[in-house]
Protein backbone atom coordinates (compact mmCIF):
# COMPACT_ATOMS: atom_id res chain seq x y z
CA UNK A 1 0.00 0.00 0.00
CA UNK A 2 1.26 3.41 -1.35
CA UNK A 3 2.36 5.79 1.80
CA UNK A 4 0.16 8.64 1.70
CA UNK A 5 2.73 11.70 2.18
CA UNK A 6 1.39 15.08 1.80
CA UNK A 7 3.33 15.10 -1.45
CA UNK A 8 1.27 12.02 -2.46
CA UNK A 9 -1.39 13.77 -1.44
CA UNK A 10 -1.31 16.99 -2.98
CA UNK A 11 -0.52 15.23 -6.49
CA UNK A 12 -3.69 12.75 -5.97
CA UNK A 13 -5.64 16.17 -5.52
CA UNK A 14 -4.06 17.98 -8.75
CA UNK A 15 -5.24 15.09 -10.89
CA UNK A 16 -8.77 14.49 -9.53
CA UNK A 17 -9.15 18.17 -10.23
CA UNK A 18 -9.48 19.27 -7.00
CA UNK A 19 -7.48 21.59 -6.32
CA UNK A 20 -7.29 24.97 -6.32
CA UNK A 21 -10.34 27.54 -6.69
CA UNK A 22 -12.82 24.02 -7.40
CA UNK A 23 -12.00 22.64 -4.11
CA UNK A 24 -14.28 23.34 -1.68
CA UNK A 25 -13.87 24.59 1.62
CA UNK A 26 -15.93 24.13 4.44
CA UNK A 27 -15.94 27.19 7.29
CA UNK A 28 -16.34 31.09 7.08
CA UNK A 29 -12.97 31.19 5.32
CA UNK A 30 -14.62 29.90 2.16
CA UNK A 31 -14.33 32.35 -0.80
CA UNK A 32 -16.97 33.98 -2.18
CA UNK A 33 -18.99 32.23 -4.99
CA UNK A 34 -18.76 35.35 -7.19
CA UNK A 35 -15.99 34.99 -8.53
CA UNK A 36 -14.05 38.26 -9.66
CA UNK A 37 -12.16 38.57 -12.40
CA UNK A 38 -8.75 37.17 -11.49
CA UNK A 39 -5.76 40.19 -11.56
CA UNK A 40 -2.70 38.52 -13.50
CA UNK A 41 0.33 38.76 -11.28
CA UNK A 42 3.29 37.44 -13.68
CA UNK A 43 6.63 36.98 -12.13
CA UNK A 44 9.44 38.86 -14.01
CA UNK A 45 13.21 39.10 -13.89
CA UNK A 46 13.99 42.67 -14.61
CA UNK A 47 16.76 45.39 -14.44
CA UNK A 48 15.77 48.27 -12.08
CA UNK A 49 17.81 51.15 -10.80
CA UNK A 50 18.15 50.78 -7.00
CA UNK A 51 21.39 52.73 -6.31
CA UNK A 52 23.82 54.89 -7.78
CA UNK A 53 26.03 52.34 -9.59
CA UNK A 54 23.39 51.60 -12.18
CA UNK A 55 20.99 49.23 -13.12
CA UNK A 56 20.82 46.02 -10.98
CA UNK A 57 20.44 43.17 -12.70
CA UNK A 58 18.82 40.09 -11.81
CA UNK A 59 15.78 41.49 -10.10
CA UNK A 60 12.76 40.11 -9.41
CA UNK A 61 9.21 41.34 -9.11
CA UNK A 62 5.31 40.79 -10.48
CA UNK A 63 4.49 42.36 -13.25
CA UNK A 64 6.21 43.91 -16.04
CA UNK A 65 8.60 46.92 -14.62
CA UNK A 66 9.58 48.12 -11.06
CA UNK A 67 8.14 47.33 -7.95
CA UNK A 68 5.35 44.79 -7.29
CA UNK A 69 2.10 46.61 -7.50
CA UNK A 70 0.16 47.73 -4.13
CA UNK A 71 -2.56 45.14 -4.47
CA UNK A 72 -5.81 46.85 -3.75
CA UNK A 73 -8.97 44.50 -2.07
CA UNK A 74 -11.84 45.34 -0.35
CA UNK A 75 -13.60 44.33 3.00
CA UNK A 76 -15.71 41.46 1.78
CA UNK A 77 -15.43 41.50 -1.56
CA UNK A 78 -14.45 38.54 -3.77
CA UNK A 79 -10.65 38.81 -4.96
CA UNK A 80 -9.40 36.95 -7.06
CA UNK A 81 -5.70 36.07 -8.83
CA UNK A 82 -3.96 34.36 -10.63
CA UNK A 83 0.03 33.55 -10.29
CA UNK A 84 1.60 33.05 -13.79
CA UNK A 85 5.32 32.14 -12.68
CA UNK A 86 7.87 33.80 -15.42
CA UNK A 87 10.61 33.08 -13.59
CA UNK A 88 13.89 30.21 -13.62
CA UNK A 89 12.37 28.58 -10.23
CA UNK A 90 9.41 27.91 -8.43
CA UNK A 91 7.10 30.25 -6.68
CA UNK A 92 3.87 30.78 -4.48
CA UNK A 93 2.56 33.84 -3.18
CA UNK A 94 1.67 33.90 0.73
CA UNK A 95 -0.94 36.65 1.15
CA UNK A 96 0.99 37.75 5.07
CA UNK A 97 -1.73 38.67 7.40
CA UNK A 98 -5.25 37.97 4.94
CA UNK A 99 -7.23 34.95 6.85
CA UNK A 100 -8.22 33.00 3.73
CA UNK A 101 -8.67 29.46 3.30
CA UNK A 102 -6.02 27.02 4.00
CA UNK A 103 -5.04 25.91 -0.03
CA UNK A 104 -5.12 29.64 -0.81
CA UNK A 105 -2.30 30.19 1.75
CA UNK A 106 0.94 29.84 -0.50
CA UNK A 107 2.88 27.65 1.23
CA UNK A 108 4.83 24.88 -0.68
CA UNK A 109 3.89 21.29 0.78
CA UNK A 110 1.95 22.61 3.64
CA UNK A 111 -1.00 23.87 1.17
CA UNK A 112 -0.25 23.68 -2.17
CA UNK A 113 2.21 22.70 -4.80
CA UNK A 114 5.09 24.00 -6.71
CA UNK A 115 4.30 26.62 -9.36
CA UNK A 116 7.07 25.88 -11.64
CA UNK A 117 8.31 27.92 -14.60
CA UNK A 118 5.76 28.40 -17.07
CA UNK A 119 2.75 27.10 -15.06
CA UNK A 120 -0.22 29.18 -13.17
CA UNK A 121 -2.12 29.23 -9.85
CA UNK A 122 -5.50 30.60 -9.51
CA UNK A 123 -5.49 32.25 -5.72
CA UNK A 124 -9.50 33.41 -4.93
CA UNK A 125 -10.57 34.18 -1.47
CA UNK A 126 -12.39 36.87 0.43
CA UNK A 127 -10.67 39.30 2.57
CA UNK A 128 -12.63 39.62 6.06
CA UNK A 129 -10.65 42.55 7.22
CA UNK A 130 -9.58 45.93 6.48
CA UNK A 131 -6.15 46.86 6.55
CA UNK A 132 -2.42 47.24 5.53
CA UNK A 133 -1.26 43.67 4.69
CA UNK A 134 1.75 42.40 2.01
CA UNK A 135 2.32 39.53 -0.53
CA UNK A 136 5.18 37.17 -1.02
CA UNK A 137 6.78 33.88 -2.12
CA UNK A 138 6.87 30.89 0.28
CA UNK A 139 9.57 28.94 -1.66
CA UNK A 140 13.03 29.74 -1.76
CA UNK A 141 12.14 32.94 -0.02
CA UNK A 142 15.58 34.55 1.07
CA UNK A 143 16.14 34.63 -2.67
CA UNK A 144 13.27 35.66 -4.63
CA UNK A 145 12.31 38.17 -1.49
CA UNK A 146 15.94 39.42 -1.40
CA UNK A 147 15.45 40.07 -4.98
CA UNK A 148 12.25 41.95 -4.83
CA UNK A 149 9.47 39.86 -4.55
CA UNK A 150 7.46 41.89 -1.95
CA UNK A 151 4.30 43.62 -2.18
CA UNK A 152 1.81 45.42 -0.63
CA UNK A 153 -1.74 45.03 -0.26
CA UNK A 154 -4.03 47.52 0.89
CA UNK A 155 -7.51 46.10 1.98
CA UNK A 156 -10.32 48.78 1.94
CA UNK A 157 -13.48 49.32 4.03
CA UNK A 158 -15.47 51.61 2.40
CA UNK A 159 -16.64 52.49 6.33
CA UNK A 160 -12.92 53.96 6.62
CA UNK A 161 -12.09 57.69 8.14
CA UNK A 162 -11.85 60.02 5.30
CA UNK A 163 -8.25 60.98 5.15
CA UNK A 164 -7.07 64.24 2.85
CA UNK A 165 -4.02 61.99 1.40
CA UNK A 166 -2.68 58.18 1.35
CA UNK A 167 0.56 57.31 1.12
CA UNK A 168 2.06 53.37 1.01
CA UNK A 169 5.69 52.92 2.02
CA UNK A 170 7.30 49.19 1.07
CA UNK A 171 10.11 48.53 2.73
CA UNK A 172 12.79 46.76 1.90
CA UNK A 173 16.62 46.66 1.61
CA UNK A 174 19.14 44.69 -1.19
CA UNK A 175 22.13 43.36 -0.84
CA UNK A 176 24.28 45.13 -3.90
CA UNK A 177 27.81 45.78 -4.34
CA UNK A 178 29.28 48.83 -5.00
CA UNK A 179 28.88 47.91 -8.53
CA UNK A 180 25.12 48.16 -8.08
CA UNK A 181 24.64 44.19 -8.11
CA UNK A 182 23.69 41.48 -6.14
CA UNK A 183 26.09 40.16 -3.64
CA UNK A 184 25.50 36.71 -1.40
CA UNK A 185 22.52 37.02 0.41
CA UNK A 186 23.31 35.70 3.34
CA UNK A 187 26.47 35.19 5.92
CA UNK A 188 26.38 32.16 7.99
CA UNK A 189 27.69 33.88 10.84
CA UNK A 190 25.26 36.27 10.66
CA UNK A 191 21.80 33.93 10.00
CA UNK A 192 23.48 32.53 13.25
CA UNK A 193 22.74 36.11 14.85
CA UNK A 194 20.17 38.63 13.96
CA UNK A 195 20.24 38.15 10.54
CA UNK A 196 22.70 39.44 6.97
CA UNK A 197 21.23 43.18 6.54
CA UNK A 198 21.24 44.69 3.09
CA UNK A 199 23.52 47.36 2.22
CA UNK A 200 21.24 49.82 0.17
CA UNK A 201 17.70 50.97 1.87
CA UNK A 202 14.83 51.69 0.02
CA UNK A 203 11.15 52.76 0.27
CA UNK A 204 9.07 51.86 -2.73
CA UNK A 205 12.28 50.93 -4.54
CA UNK A 206 13.65 54.24 -3.97
CA UNK A 207 16.42 55.98 -1.68
CA UNK A 208 14.50 58.68 0.33
CA UNK A 209 11.44 59.51 -1.78
CA UNK A 210 9.42 62.47 -1.31
CA UNK A 211 5.60 62.85 -1.44
CA UNK A 212 3.48 65.56 -1.40
CA UNK A 213 0.91 65.54 0.99
CA UNK A 214 -1.96 68.91 1.91
CA UNK A 215 -0.36 71.42 4.32
CA UNK A 216 -2.33 70.85 7.36
CA UNK A 217 -4.24 68.13 6.11
CA UNK A 218 -4.32 64.23 7.69
CA UNK A 219 -2.41 61.58 5.86
CA UNK A 220 -3.04 57.76 6.36
CA UNK A 221 0.54 56.73 6.37
CA UNK A 222 0.95 52.89 6.06
CA UNK A 223 4.10 51.29 5.92
CA UNK A 224 4.56 47.53 5.72
CA UNK A 225 8.60 46.20 6.09
CA UNK A 226 8.92 43.75 3.74
CA UNK A 227 12.23 43.22 4.22
CA UNK A 228 14.02 40.07 5.05
CA UNK A 229 16.13 40.85 7.98
CA UNK A 230 15.94 44.26 9.32
CA UNK A 231 13.60 45.55 12.77
CA UNK A 232 13.09 49.29 12.63
CA UNK A 233 12.31 51.73 15.10
CA UNK A 234 9.77 54.10 13.48
CA UNK A 235 9.71 57.86 14.81
CA UNK A 236 8.50 60.79 12.74
CA UNK A 237 9.92 64.07 12.74
CA UNK A 238 8.15 67.47 11.85
CA UNK A 239 4.64 66.42 12.45
CA UNK A 240 1.95 64.76 15.22
CA UNK A 241 2.01 61.13 13.84
CA UNK A 242 -0.93 59.11 15.68
CA UNK A 243 -0.87 55.25 15.32
CA UNK A 244 -4.33 53.85 14.20
CA UNK A 245 -3.07 50.41 13.34
CA UNK A 246 -0.54 47.49 13.57
CA UNK A 247 -0.43 44.68 11.32
CA UNK A 248 -3.69 45.30 10.03
CA UNK A 249 -5.67 45.58 12.95
CA UNK A 250 -6.59 49.18 14.67
CA UNK A 251 -5.19 49.31 17.88
CA UNK A 252 -7.23 49.37 20.61
CA UNK A 253 -6.53 52.88 21.66
CA UNK A 254 -4.71 55.32 19.83
CA UNK A 255 -1.70 56.51 20.70
CA UNK A 256 1.06 59.52 19.80
CA UNK A 257 3.92 57.78 17.91
CA UNK A 258 7.51 58.07 20.21
CA UNK A 259 9.42 55.13 18.86
CA UNK A 260 8.03 52.08 18.08
CA UNK A 261 9.87 48.71 17.02
CA UNK A 262 8.85 46.75 14.84
CA UNK A 263 9.94 43.95 12.78
CA UNK A 264 10.12 41.90 9.46
CA UNK A 265 6.27 41.31 8.46
CA UNK A 266 4.66 43.55 10.42
CA UNK A 267 3.03 47.39 9.12
CA UNK A 268 2.21 50.13 10.87
CA UNK A 269 -0.60 52.48 9.86
CA UNK A 270 -0.02 56.41 11.10
CA UNK A 271 -2.24 58.90 10.87
CA UNK A 272 0.45 62.01 10.00
CA UNK A 273 -0.91 65.38 10.45
CA UNK A 274 0.57 67.51 7.97
CA UNK A 275 2.36 71.04 9.19
CA UNK A 276 0.36 74.36 8.15
CA UNK A 277 3.47 76.21 6.26
CA UNK A 278 3.59 74.93 2.93
CA UNK A 279 6.82 73.57 1.88
CA UNK A 280 7.74 71.94 5.75
CA UNK A 281 8.97 68.66 5.33
CA UNK A 282 7.76 65.57 7.75
CA UNK A 283 10.29 62.72 7.76
CA UNK A 284 9.72 58.67 8.74
CA UNK A 285 13.29 57.62 10.20
CA UNK A 286 14.69 54.53 11.30
CA UNK A 287 16.31 55.53 14.37
CA UNK A 288 17.59 51.97 15.37
CA UNK A 289 21.25 51.35 15.32
CA UNK A 290 23.89 53.86 15.79
CA UNK A 291 22.93 55.97 12.20
CA UNK A 292 19.37 57.25 12.19
CA UNK A 293 18.05 56.90 8.90
CA UNK A 294 15.54 59.18 6.96
CA UNK A 295 13.19 56.21 5.29
CA UNK A 296 10.85 58.87 3.34
CA UNK A 297 10.01 62.30 3.67
CA UNK A 298 6.10 64.22 2.90
CA UNK A 299 6.28 67.93 2.16
CA UNK A 300 3.37 70.00 2.75
CA UNK A 301 1.59 71.32 -0.11
CA UNK A 302 -1.13 74.13 -0.60
CA UNK A 303 -3.02 76.21 1.80
CA UNK A 304 -3.87 74.70 5.02
CA UNK A 305 -6.51 72.34 5.49
CA UNK A 306 -6.29 72.91 9.35
CA UNK A 307 -7.62 69.47 9.96
CA UNK A 308 -7.47 68.31 13.56
CA UNK A 309 -6.53 64.38 14.51
CA UNK A 310 -9.23 64.22 17.22
CA UNK A 311 -11.86 64.81 13.92
CA UNK A 312 -10.66 61.58 12.77
CA UNK A 313 -12.92 58.77 13.30
CA UNK A 314 -12.02 55.31 15.07
CA UNK A 315 -11.25 52.86 12.16
CA UNK A 316 -13.75 49.77 12.48
CA UNK A 317 -12.49 46.43 14.56
CA UNK A 318 -11.72 43.46 12.17
CA UNK A 319 -14.37 40.09 12.99
CA UNK A 320 -11.84 38.76 14.95
CA UNK A 321 -13.48 36.44 17.56
CA UNK A 322 -12.39 36.85 20.83
CA UNK A 323 -10.72 33.89 22.44
CA UNK A 324 -12.33 32.35 25.88
CA UNK A 325 -9.56 32.75 28.18
CA UNK A 326 -11.20 30.33 31.24
CA UNK A 327 -11.41 27.42 28.56
CA UNK A 328 -8.54 28.18 26.38
CA UNK A 329 -5.67 25.34 26.27
CA UNK A 330 -1.99 26.85 26.73
CA UNK A 331 0.75 25.92 24.24
CA UNK A 332 4.01 26.62 25.45
CA UNK A 333 6.69 27.76 22.61
CA UNK A 334 10.37 28.13 23.35
CA UNK A 335 12.26 29.27 20.93
CA UNK A 336 15.83 28.67 21.01
CA UNK A 337 19.18 28.59 19.15
CA UNK A 338 20.50 24.70 18.55
CA UNK A 339 23.73 23.36 19.55
CA UNK A 340 24.71 22.03 16.32
CA UNK A 341 25.06 23.50 13.29
CA UNK A 342 24.55 20.81 10.85
CA UNK A 343 23.24 21.00 7.27
CA UNK A 344 20.66 19.73 6.37
CA UNK A 345 18.17 18.52 2.77
CA UNK A 346 15.56 20.24 1.71
CA UNK A 347 14.35 21.35 -1.92
CA UNK A 348 12.80 24.57 -1.37
CA UNK A 349 15.50 27.13 -0.60
CA UNK A 350 16.88 25.50 2.69
CA UNK A 351 20.54 27.56 3.27
CA UNK A 352 21.79 24.34 4.17
CA UNK A 353 22.31 25.08 8.19
CA UNK A 354 20.08 24.62 11.53
CA UNK A 355 20.79 27.24 13.61
CA UNK A 356 17.31 27.24 15.63
CA UNK A 357 14.28 25.80 16.78
CA UNK A 358 11.10 25.88 17.77
CA UNK A 359 10.68 23.65 21.20
CA UNK A 360 14.10 22.18 20.20
CA UNK A 361 12.83 21.18 17.11
CA UNK A 362 14.41 22.72 14.35
CA UNK A 363 12.54 22.66 11.38
CA UNK A 364 14.11 20.75 8.58
CA UNK A 365 13.18 22.70 5.64
CA UNK A 366 10.39 22.98 2.81
CA UNK A 367 10.12 19.35 2.38
CA UNK A 368 7.20 17.01 1.47
CA UNK A 369 6.94 15.55 4.58
CA UNK A 370 7.40 18.51 7.47
CA UNK A 371 7.89 18.01 10.94
CA UNK A 372 4.91 16.33 13.13
CA UNK A 373 2.57 19.81 13.79
CA UNK A 374 3.89 21.90 17.09
CA UNK A 375 0.17 21.34 17.87
CA UNK A 376 -3.10 19.57 16.90
CA UNK A 377 -5.75 22.18 17.35
CA UNK A 378 -9.85 21.56 17.91
CA UNK A 379 -11.54 23.56 15.19
CA UNK A 380 -13.37 26.54 17.30
CA UNK A 381 -11.41 25.88 20.44
CA UNK A 382 -9.78 28.82 21.99
CA UNK A 383 -6.00 28.03 22.39
CA UNK A 384 -3.41 30.34 24.27
CA UNK A 385 0.41 30.42 22.87
CA UNK A 386 2.82 30.83 25.98
CA UNK A 387 5.89 31.90 24.21
CA UNK A 388 9.08 31.98 25.61
CA UNK A 389 12.41 33.44 23.56
CA UNK A 390 15.28 32.57 25.03
CA UNK A 391 17.86 33.82 22.63
CA UNK A 392 20.14 36.20 22.30
CA UNK A 393 18.21 38.01 19.36
CA UNK A 394 14.40 39.68 18.80
CA UNK A 395 11.82 37.04 16.38
CA UNK A 396 8.84 38.39 14.57
CA UNK A 397 7.11 35.37 14.82
CA UNK A 398 4.28 35.38 12.47
CA UNK A 399 1.20 32.69 12.76
CA UNK A 400 -0.61 32.30 9.17
CA UNK A 401 -4.02 32.19 9.12
CA UNK A 402 -5.95 33.48 12.30
CA UNK A 403 -4.99 36.38 14.35
CA UNK A 404 -4.09 36.78 18.13
CA UNK A 405 -4.26 39.15 20.33
CA UNK A 406 -1.64 39.95 22.72
CA UNK A 407 -2.79 39.27 26.36
CA UNK A 408 0.37 39.94 28.32
CA UNK A 409 4.65 40.24 28.38
CA UNK A 410 6.96 39.43 31.09
CA UNK A 411 9.04 42.63 30.04
CA UNK A 412 6.79 45.72 28.99
CA UNK A 413 3.16 47.16 28.98
CA UNK A 414 0.94 45.69 25.95
CA UNK A 415 -2.27 46.83 25.03
CA UNK A 416 -4.41 44.24 23.73
CA UNK A 417 -3.21 44.67 20.37
CA UNK A 418 -4.80 42.06 17.27
CA UNK A 419 -1.87 40.65 15.26
CA UNK A 420 -0.54 38.23 13.14
CA UNK A 421 3.42 38.50 13.94
CA UNK A 422 4.73 39.49 17.27
CA UNK A 423 8.28 40.84 17.50
CA UNK A 424 9.30 39.17 21.03
CA UNK A 425 12.40 40.16 22.60
CA UNK A 426 15.29 38.43 24.27
CA UNK A 427 14.18 36.93 27.44
CA UNK A 428 10.82 37.92 26.94
CA UNK A 429 7.85 36.03 27.58
CA UNK A 430 4.53 36.37 25.95
CA UNK A 431 0.84 35.36 25.87
CA UNK A 432 -1.16 35.01 22.59
CA UNK A 433 -4.57 34.19 22.31
CA UNK A 434 -6.60 33.47 19.75
CA UNK A 435 -9.59 31.11 18.52
CA UNK A 436 -8.47 28.27 16.10
CA UNK A 437 -11.64 29.02 13.78
CA UNK A 438 -9.81 28.12 10.05
CA UNK A 439 -8.98 24.73 9.63
CA UNK A 440 -5.95 23.80 7.62
CA UNK A 441 -1.95 23.50 8.30
CA UNK A 442 -0.64 26.90 9.41
CA UNK A 443 2.52 27.77 9.61
CA UNK A 444 3.87 29.56 12.66
CA UNK A 445 7.93 31.18 11.94
CA UNK A 446 10.09 33.66 12.04
CA UNK A 447 9.78 36.38 9.71
CA UNK A 448 13.67 37.22 9.52
CA UNK A 449 13.98 34.72 6.46
CA UNK A 450 17.16 32.97 7.88
CA UNK A 451 15.81 32.41 10.83
CA UNK A 452 12.73 30.94 9.38
CA UNK A 453 15.31 28.85 6.40
CA UNK A 454 17.56 27.87 9.34
CA UNK A 455 14.82 26.01 11.87
CA UNK A 456 12.61 28.55 13.16
CA UNK A 457 9.49 27.32 11.90
CA UNK A 458 7.10 25.28 12.71
CA UNK A 459 2.82 24.92 11.98
CA UNK A 460 -0.45 24.05 13.90
CA UNK A 461 -3.06 21.53 12.46
CA UNK A 462 -6.65 23.09 12.93
CA UNK A 463 -9.28 20.49 12.84
CU1 LIG B 1 14.11 35.02 14.24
Amino acid sequence: MPILTRRNLLKASAVAGAYGVGLSIAGKFAGSAAAAEPRVMKTAKIEANLADGGATRDVLTYGEAGMPPVVRMKKGEAFAARLINGIDDPTTIHWHGIRLPNNMDGVPFLTQPYVYTGDHFDYAFTPPDAGTFWYHPHCNTLEQMGHGMTGVIVVEDPKDPVFDSEVVLNLRDWRLGNDGQFIAQFRPRDAAKSGTYGTIRTANWQQQPQYDAPSGGLVRLRVAITDVTRIFSFRVDGAEATVIAIDGNPVPQRFPLDVLQLGPGQRLELAVRMPDAEGAVVKLEDIKGTNPKVLATLRAVGATLKRDVRDLASLEANPVQKADLGSATHIPLILSATAENTAVNSICGSLGYSFWAINKVPWPGDTPDPTAPLAELKLGKSYVIDMENVTPHSHPIHLHGMSFTVLSSSTREVQPFVSDTYLIQPDEKVQLAFVADNPGDWLLHCHIIEHQKTGMTSYVRVA
